[in-house]
Order: C-alpha cells, then sequence, then structure tokens
C-alpha cells in the first residue's frame, strides 16, 4: 500500500529559511543594475513650515550628482497625484478625498515630509549633495496631540479645510440609550492606544528601471502589494498596466506598514525615466523611522453599561484617531475597524459608536500588525476587568457571563458584522487549565498577606476579523514533467507562502512537496493579485490555491481514466499515483499525465495545459479569536514588572502548518507584549520625533520577552474550503491587554485603576503613588 501523503496540518520546516539564513535571498538592495545610480531625499526637519527658498545650487555642482528637483519640477511629472480618502461609505459622516504630491511645496506638514530629491553616480554622494542643499523655513505653529487639533483655533493641518477632522465615522445597534438608562452599573474608561513605530529588519527600497521605445518601467519595491502599487502608478505615470512590472523580491517583514502606496515607488520611476538610468533608493533607519508611516495612535473614551449580575447590556465609545499629517492608502479605515469590533467576543446587544480621524503634524498613521483589532481588544478587554474589579467579580467569571454562546454563530454583532464561527468559553478554558489559574490565584492572596511583590494575572479573550476580499489570485499548472506550479496574488514577507501553499497542493494532489514551485511577488509572472495584510493570505490566497488544485486533480483522475481505458467513477489517486479501484497494478503518475497533456493523445476536451486559474472570493470575512493569560509581578518600590508566565490558546480554524502559526503566535505575541511594555512614538510641542532611533524607540531584546506557551483550538470557518482562519496578527491583538490587564490586576489594591502604555517602571512608579494617595483621600483601607 502506498503511503498517502499528508501536507495539511504537518509541522514542515519554512523551505525559504535556508537561503534566508545564508544570506542568499534577494532583497530590492541586492538588486544590481548596469549604470545604477542613487537617489537620496531631503525631508523636512520641521514639524509645520513653510517653504521660502530651497538653493541646490551647491548639490548641484558636487562631483558625481546627476540631477537635483524640488516639487516644482518634479510634481509637474505626474499625471495625477496619489488620491486616498476617494469612496468612503455612508457611515462616515464627514468624508474628506485627499491628494498628495510626490514632494511638499508651499508647506511641509511633519518632519520627514519629502521636499527635494537628489541622483548621484554612488549613494553616499547622493546624501553628502542632499546635505547641501540649503532650505530657509520659516515656522510654523504646530498641533501634535489629537484633542488640541480638535479645539476651535487649532492651527490647520490641511489649509483648504475648515478644521482638522480627516473623517468622522458613526454606527449604532440596538437601543444604548436605553441600556444606560437601565443600567445598574456603569463604568468608564479613557484608554490611550499609543502610536507605535513599525520596525521591520529591512527598511523601505525601492529600485526603477525605464526602458524607452516604448516607454516601460520595472520597479522592485519592499511592498506587501506589488499588483496595488502598479494599479496606482498607471494613472500616476501614466502608462498602461502592461508596461508597468512591479517586483516584489524577497521582503524582509512589513508588518502592515509596506501595505501602502509611497511617494518613493514614484519618485524613483519618474527619476529613472527623466535620466535614462535605474536608480535605488534605501531608506536609511532613520528615515524609516520618521517617513514609513506610523500605527495605532487612537484615544478610546469607552463606557459599559452592566446590570448587577455583571451582565454587560451596553457599550458606547468614542474614538479619536491621530491620523498623522497626511491620509496614506487606508488610513482612514482604522479607526472604524476599532469600532465595528468593539464588543469582543461578547453578546452585547446594544453599541453606539463614533470615530474622530484627526489630522496632526505627525507621521501619518496606517495599518500595523493588527490594524484597529488590537485597539478593538484592548479596550473592550481593559473595560472587562475594570467592570470586574469594581463589582468584585473574578474576570473569568465575567467574561463567562457575557461570552457570545456556541449555538448562536454565525453571530451579528450590533456593529453589523457577522462572525463565522466560534468557542470562546472553550478557548479561555483551556488556557486557565494549561496555567493552574486557580493555584496562580491562591498565590497571588498568599503574596499579598505576606508583603510579597504583588503578583498580576491578566486575561484577554479577543476576536478579529481578517481574510478580507474581495478576492485573491491563485493558479495550479502541471508541466510536461508532472510536477506543480503555484501562482499566487499574495506576496508574503516572512509568513512562509513558499511553504503552506506548496503544503496546501502536494496534499492534493498527493505529490512530494518538492514537486511544487510556489511563485509570487511580480506582476509579470502572476497577473493579478490582491496582496499580503489583514491575515487574509491563508483564508483567501490559500484558498484560491486548494479549489484550483482540486480542479487539476479532478481534470487529472478523467485524463487518467481516459488513458486506463476506466471509468472516472473506478479511479482513485493515491500516494501520486492514479489507479483503477481494486488494481493498483495499472497506475498512471503524474509525471505520464503531464506528458500525455502535452502531446496530442488526448481528446480535444482533455488536452491542453492542464491548468486552472480561478479567483476566490469569499463571501465575508472570517473571526479568529483566543484567550491569553499573563502572569506577572510587579516591584513596588521601582516599578519594576516581569512576566513569570505567559500561556496562550489561539484558534485559527483549520490549521496548515501547526509550526509556521506557533512562530506567527510567538512574533505576534511579542509585538503586542511590546506595545503594553516598551514601545511609543514621542513628539516633541515643535513636531521632532524624539524617538526617532532604536536608541530611543525600544524594540525589545529576546531576553525582554517571555517564554510562551501557546496551544491551539480548532473551530474551522464554515466560510472557506480550508476552513482557515488567519493567524498573522492574532497574538498581537490578544497580548497587549493580557499585560496591562495583570499589570492592573497587580496593583489594584494599591488603588492603581489604569496604567497607560508603555509600562515603564517609573510610569507603574508614579501609578502606584497617585493610587495610594488617592486612596488615601477616600479613605480606603490600603
Ligand atoms: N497559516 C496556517 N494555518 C492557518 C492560518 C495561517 O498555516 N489557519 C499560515 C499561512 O499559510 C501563512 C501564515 O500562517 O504561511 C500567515 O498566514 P495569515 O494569517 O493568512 O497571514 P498573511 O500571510 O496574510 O500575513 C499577514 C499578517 C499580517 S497582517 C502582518 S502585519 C504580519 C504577519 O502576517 N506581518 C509579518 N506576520 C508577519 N510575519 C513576518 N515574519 N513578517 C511580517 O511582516
Amino acid at each position: 500500500m502506498v503511503p498517502i501523503p499528508q501536507f495539511i496540518g504537518v509541522e514542515i520546516k519554512r523551505r525559504e529559511d535556508p537561503a534566508l539564513i545564508t544570506g542568499r535571498g534577494q532583497y530590492v538592495a541586492d538588486i544590481q543594475l548596469e549604470n545604477m545610480a542613487f537617489v537620496s531625499i531631503v525631508r523636512s526637519p520641521y514639524g509645520h513650515a513653510r517653504l521660502l527658498d530651497i538653493d541646490t545650487t551647491r548639490a548641484e555642482t558636487q562631483p558625481d550628482v546627476l540631477l537635483v528637483a524640488t516639487s516644482d519640477k518634479l510634481n509637474q511629472w505626474v499625471h495625477r497625484p496619489l488620491q486616498f480618502g476617494k469612496n468612503l461609505g455612508h457611515d462616515y459622516v464627514v468624508k474628506r478625498e485627499y491628494l498628495r504630491y510626490p514632494l511638499a511645496s508651499e508647506i511641509v506638514r511633519y518632519a520627514g515630509d519629502p521636499v527635494a530629491v537628489v541622483v548621484a553616480t554612488d549613494p553616499y554622494k547622493a546624501a553628502d549633495a542632499a546635505n547641501a542643499i540649503q532650505i530657509d523655513y520659516e515656522l510654523l505653529p504646530v498641533v501634535m496631540d489629537p484633542e488640541a487639533a480638535l479645539e476651535p483655533g487649532a492651527p490647520l493641518v490641511e489649509k483648504s479645510w475648515d478644521s482638522n477632522i480627516a473623517y468622522r465615522w458613526k454606527r449604532e445597534g440596538g437601543d444604548c440609550e436605553g441600556a444606560f438608562g437601565q443600567a445598574d452599573n456603569v463604568i468608564e474608561l479613557r484608554l490611550s492606544n499609543q502610536r507605535l513605530i513599525p520596525n521591520a529588519m529591512e527598511p523601505r527600497a525601492v529600485t526603477a528601471l525605464h526602458e524607452q521605445d516604448p516607454d516601460r518601467f520595472t520597479i522592485w519595491s519592499a511592498t506587501q502589494i506589488p499588483h496595488m502599487v502598479r494599479t496606482e502608478l498607471v494613472e500616476i505615470l501614466g502608462v498602461p498596466k502592461e508596461r508597468i512590472r512591479v517586483i516584489a523580491p524577497e521582503v524582509g517583514g512589513g508588518f502592515g506598514a509596506k501595505a501602502n502606496i509611497y511617494v518613493e515607488e514614484i519618485l524613483l520611476p519618474l527619476l529613472a525615466r527623466e535620466l535614462g538610468r535605474p536608480l535605488r533608493w534605501v531608506a536609511t533607519k532613520t528615515e524609516d523611522f520618521v517617513a514609513t508611516v506610523h500605527g495605532r495612535g487612537q484615544i478610546d473614551l469607552v463606557r459599559l453599561a452592566a446590570d448587577s449580575s455583571g451582565k454587560v447590556t451596553g457599550i458606547d465609545l468614542k474614538i479619536i484617531v491621530d491620523c498623522g499629517a497626511y491620509f496614506d492608502r487606508v488610513t482612514p479605515y482604522v479607526g472604524p475597524l476599532t469600532a465595528m469590533m468593539s464588543t469582543g467576543v461578547y453578546d452585547i446587544p446594544n453599541a453606539r459608536t463614533e470615530v474622530i480621524g484627526v489630522m496632526t503634524h505627525k507621521a501619518p498613521t496606517e495599518p500595523y500588525r493588527g490594524a484597529g483589532r488590537p485597539e478593538a481588544a484592548y479596550l473592550i478587554e481593559r473595560a472587562m476587568d475594570h467592570l470586574a474589579h469594581e463589582l468584585n467579580l473574578d474576570p473569568v467569571e465575567i467574561r463567562r457571563r457575557n461570552f457570545i454562546p456556541p449555538e448562536r454563530f454565525p453571530y451579528k454583532t450590533p456593529t453589523r458584522l457577522t462572525y463565522d464561527s466560534g468557542a470562546y468559553k472553550a478557548a479561555l478554558d483551556c488556557a486557565l487549565q494549561k496555567l493552574d489559574y486557580l493555584a496562580a490565584r491562591e498565590e497571588q492572596a498568599w503574596r499579598k498577606l505576606h508583603g510579597k511583590k504583588p503578583l498580576g494575572i491578566g486575561i484577554a479573550c479577543y476576536v478579529e476579523i481578517c481574510g478580507f476580499g474581495p478576492w485573491e489570485y491563485g493558479s495550479v499548472r502541471i508541466d510536461p514533467e508532472g510536477k506543480a506550479l503555484v501562482l499566487t496574488g499574495t506576496s508574503p514577507q516572512g509568513q512562509g507562502h513558499h511553504t503552506t501553499w506548496a503544503q496546501i497542493v502536494a496534499h492534493i494532489l498527493q505529490v512530494p512537496l518538492e514537486d511544487v514551485t510556489v511563485k509570487h511577488g511580480d506582476t509579470q509572472v502572476v497577473p493579478r493579485g490582491t496582496g499580503t495584510f489583514g491575515s487574509r493570505s491563508a483564508p483567501v490566497g490559500g484558498s484560491a490555491v486548494y479549489r484550483n488544485a482540486e480542479v487539476v486533480r479532478d481534470r487529472a483522475i478523467k485524463i487518467a481514466a481516459h488513458l486506463l481505458e476506466a471509468a472516472i467513477e473506478d479511479m482513485t489517486l493515491e500516494g501520486g499515483r492514479f489507479f483503477v479501484r481494486g488494481s493498483p497494478m495499472r497506475t498512471i503518475t503524474w509525471q505520464q499525465i503531464g506528458e500525455a497533456v502535452h502531446s496530442d493523445r488526448l481528446p480535444s476536451d482533455l488536452a491542453g495545459s492542464l491548468s486552472s486559474d480561478e479567483d476566490f472570493k469569499p463571501e465575508d470575512e472570517t473571526y479568529p479569536f483566543g484567550a491569553h493569560i499573563c502572569v506577572l509581578e510587579i516591584d513596588p518600590e521601582t516599578g519594576q514588572l516581569q512576566i513569570l508566565r505567559y500561556v496562550s490558546v489561539d484558534d485559527c480554524g483549520r490549521v496548515i502548518n501547526p509550526l509556521i502559526v506557533r512562530g506567527q503566535i510567538h512574533g505576534g505575541a511579542a509585538q503586542g507584549i511590546s506595545q503594553a511594555l516598551y514601545e511609543g512614538a514621542v513628539y516633541d510641542e515643535n513636531g521632532n520625533l524624539l524617538t526617532g532611533s532604536l536608541v530611543n524607540y525600544t524594540v525589545p531584546r529576546a531576553d525582554q520577552i517571555p517564554s510562551f506557551e501557546s496551544y491551539r483550538t480548532e473551530t474551522p470557518s464554515p466560510l472557506n474550503p480550508l476552513g482557515a482562519k488567519g493567524i498573522g496578527e492574532a497574538a498581537t491583538i490578544g497580548s497587549t491587554p493580557a499585560v496591562v490587564n495583570a499589570a492592573v490586576d497587580a496593583l489594584w489594591h494599591l488603588g492603581v485603576r489604569q496604567l497607560d502604555m508603555p509600562l515603564t517602571p517609573e510610569s507603574i512608579w508614579r501609578a502606584i503613588q497617585a493610587g495610594r494617595s488617592a486612596a488615601v483621600d477616600r479613605g480606603d483601607d490600603l
């Protein structure tokens, strides 16, 4: 009996890693082209200023400088500027459309705004010449704080608008007014979800090649969305799609920040055409800090209404989103995503949500791992814990009383989403059992009794929306040797699609993994695609690959039946061989199928190529979920916090590769914990980014992140053939509130009610002092 290869659900090491860890990966900066020149970009050092004079003469006369350009020249070369904020839906009660030219003219609006470009024969000469450009700025007042930006008379970021409101979005379901009117308990929290700076290992980078006759571009970009970049460039460069090839080679991390269309992706091809030379730009680390989009940046004002048993009956939410100085690709969508997901895993029938997007003189904000859902999980999970503490209920108990029960799926939220499937209590129970929750609570009580360092136990149950459509391309083709070639419209930056897509195809075709080649990230090779973001690739891109592999297998069975002169119903495929049931000696291999298809031996309905490339169009999004528990201790004398255990149970439906999924959970949790403890973008009141390098922006080392105890439950999605939900962002979403809940849990008895992230020792120490004096004022017994 030939063993049947099983690949879906199996731990397989990533096929892409040997090349990457031995330095054989080809990133944008590795692309070598003859006669290449290099671009350096001059950026505003100020948050808000008028450009009075730009003197480029010193730069132009430097050796080996090929070109210096400012907005007056360069902005004329585009057929249209970037246009964002188009077609906002009807929940947007204030909508703005936004135009952005590649270089700032007249006014700069954030420190990092590109003002001029220099091209030279080597990158250092380009940088030197950029430094020689003299710019006279007239400083203008800045507005850095989003709430201050809403005040009448605040400096306007976009001077053609009547306020700094970039958008206003509202959605309501049920009877929120009634719920709050009848509530036994109402709690209110003001939460800050601080601005974060994405830190991919590879900075952003673009290389562009222009060929004349006809006008044709090849653009290599460290992007998550090569096809969308091409679509946008068609109109901006004024060249048909067939003459723009965008390639995302190896991309060293993106975390959402490379799912944008950036001005450098416009500048480089324009300059390459002007100069007739290929060009490269690689962001310096400092540039990446100021001029790549930032993430988060929300203030959440949340109120919960509950009855006397702790059953939550309503949520009232106002979100202020710091959009920064420009709209980028999806800036106005992130805040509404938070509002839509704000009821979390709970059956809260009444919700009123409002989101106000505000412009400030900072880098634009865009999706960053989780994109709106970490903020949602943070606000609802912090609020549930707060309510539990106020009602003197165990945080586990309050969650159990409010979970959406399994029999209610598909479940409609009051914010008009439909959760596909879920088993929230089961995930929490599993985490509690793995942790030994009761023992942890006993230790907490013992420590309190004996005056030891307080122990905190933080629980966060999350659900997230992922698997965004509207479609994804996938194709499977059998070559004359019987091997499979897979093309995918997803474009990974470390998520391992080479491995998991090959697993799907090998599983269905019953072939060795080595017989499956996966290609992505090149618009000339892959005709269309949407891209990799929003943890959409497995549920949407993986499903496209899955469906097409099935079509190819079924056609191959017909071909085998023809070659063996057997009825199709009698055919079977096992161990990579086709045979007639009961006659295992007469077999056809994939190689024979490949040969036959490419010969003239088959009738016309079976001849030709053996391939399938139907897009997969999901009918709705899918909703992964899980439960994270953090146990930590805090030294009240110093504010030092140490995580002692970290247990997570994540459910992303059917799993393709448990090893990759675990890696995604570890990476995601590290980022979420890092938001809770270490990271935060800080601008001063003049618009300077104070945390503009790794010296003052903490990206944690391995020893600053705990060991993870990660487990899974598997609740398949009914919405795709794989049953898969995404996992790329899940643990980022669950981890941040787990850590902050744990820290507040540790210090509640000291009068601490809320801690703002990042939880630095100083901020914890100050909160303890403030909590103590507030408790003394109240006459509490500490
Ligand atoms: N997977 C699986 N079984 C599932 C779900 C996923 O085996 N049920 C596998 C997939 O096949 C894929 C990986 O897990 O190999 C992640 O899949 P998915 O959750 O669909 O996420 P995407 O591939 O769409 O990746 C996007 C997601 C996002 S939005 C961010 S941000 C993020 C992340 O992935 N950025 C990352 N993970 C990252 N990992 C790395 N190394 N670098 C980044 O920049």
